[in-house]
């Protein structure tokens, strides 16, 4: 007991200068000193992210084959493969905390790690393609844009060109829906038919209320997060209804209503029963989404064995020597 005491001091001074330098709005960087907790909460959520991008490219991938024309196909492919690389910056990000991407993708592949909701809904129509841009990476964009100020550096850092990406595919998202809208009654339908399937999980996607959300009050005191969930959704409903009535398609939301005094939309109760079922794993492609990852990962075992041979073949002499 004794001989543990100046360690506490330590800690405590190191704890406390740490609170300043988060105080003071300065960015933590890998070699920094940071509380465990710190480390463990930056390794769950980035982590998920992570998992996020790289499953979020399995309901797109899905249209590749039957997008119609030569043109859409270009940018779908574009799109899912920057998703990879996000993905990548990412967990390249998650391992300068010290942790191997070995383990995180076990995590994942185990049912042991989240990963974003959104992705465990089936895209049944072209127009799902137009709403994923629209709506999914526009909740994205709102979300990653503030992270862009997160207190970890290499996380912030990563949000930056992502973001840029992000808006990139949001854009082309509403530019299909624009498009669907002002097409046939069949390719109009389709499009309210995207709108209606996906606007309430796109809401959710952005997290629990916030009176239900363990992580948020640690996330914003040490500056990772700095907005609520709920912040959040709002600020993501306030920017997509002028859209939506830009293209005349209907929010499939009754109770939507503008409120003059506070500048906001107000919104209908959302179903947090689904959204925890989803979360859960029982969401309507939850085990299929898994299974594509695990075949994948399988499939995808003689890369590895090939890239570590070419690792170990290029050695320098003076590593191996040592070894
Ligand atoms: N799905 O206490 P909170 C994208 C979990 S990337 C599943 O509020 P926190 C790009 C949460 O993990 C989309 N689980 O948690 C793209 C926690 O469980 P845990 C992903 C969810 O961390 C576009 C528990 O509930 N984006 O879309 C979800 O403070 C198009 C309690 O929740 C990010 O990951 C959910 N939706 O806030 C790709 C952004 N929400 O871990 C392809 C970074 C919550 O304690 C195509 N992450 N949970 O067991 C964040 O901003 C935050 O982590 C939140 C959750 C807001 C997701």
């Amino acid at each position: 007991m004794q001989q543990d005491a100046p360690k506490a001091v330590d800690d405590a001074a190191l704890n406390a200068r740490f609170e300043a330098r988060i105080e003071a709005g300065e960015t933590i960087e890998p070699k920094d000193w940071m509380p465990e907790r710190y480390r463990t909460q930056l390794i769950r959520m980035m982590s998920q992210h992570a998992h996020s991008e790289i499953v979020g490219m399995l309901p797109e991938g899905n249209w590749i084959t039957r997008a119609p024309s030569l043109k859409r196909k270009m940018s779908l492919i574009a799109k899912v493969q920057d998703e990879a690389g996000h993905g990548l910056y990412i967990y390249c990000g998650t391992e300068t905390l010290g942790v191997d991407r070995a383990e995180l993708v076990d995590q994942l592949l185990t049912g042991k790690a989240k990963y974003s909701s959104i992705f465990n809904y089936p895209t049944l129509s072209w127009a799902d393609m137009g709403v994923i841009g629209w709506f999914v990476d526009g909740a994205a964009i709102v979300n990653q844009t503030v992270l862009a100020k997160a207190s970890y550096g290499p996380y912030a850092r990563a949000m930056i060109r992502i973001c840029k990406e992000e808006n990139f595919h949001k854009k082309q998202g509403y530019e299909i829906m624009a498009t669907l809208a002002n097409g046939t009654p069949a390719q109009k339908a389709m499009a309210q038919d995207a709108v209606n399937r996906w606007w309430w999980p796109s809401l959710m996607m952005l997290g629990p209320s916030d009176a239900n959300s363990p992580n948020t009050a640690e996330l914003i005191k040490w500056r990772v997060k700095r907005k609520t969930n709920d912040e959040l959704r709002q600020r993501f409903i306030d920017l997509t209804v002028p859209q939506a009535q830009a293209v005349d398609l209907t929010l499939p939301d009754p109770d939507l209503k503008y409120n003059e005094e506070t500048g906001h939309w107000e919104h209908g109760p959302i179903d947090w029963d689904e959204f925890w079922a989803v979360v859960k794993g029982n969401g309507p492609c939850n085990r299929e989404r898994l299974q594509a990852r695990r075949d994948a990962h399988e499939k995808g075992a003689w890369v590895r064995e090939a890239a570590a041979a070419y690792a170990a073949k290029h050695q320098p002499a003076s590593a191996s020597n040592a070894a």
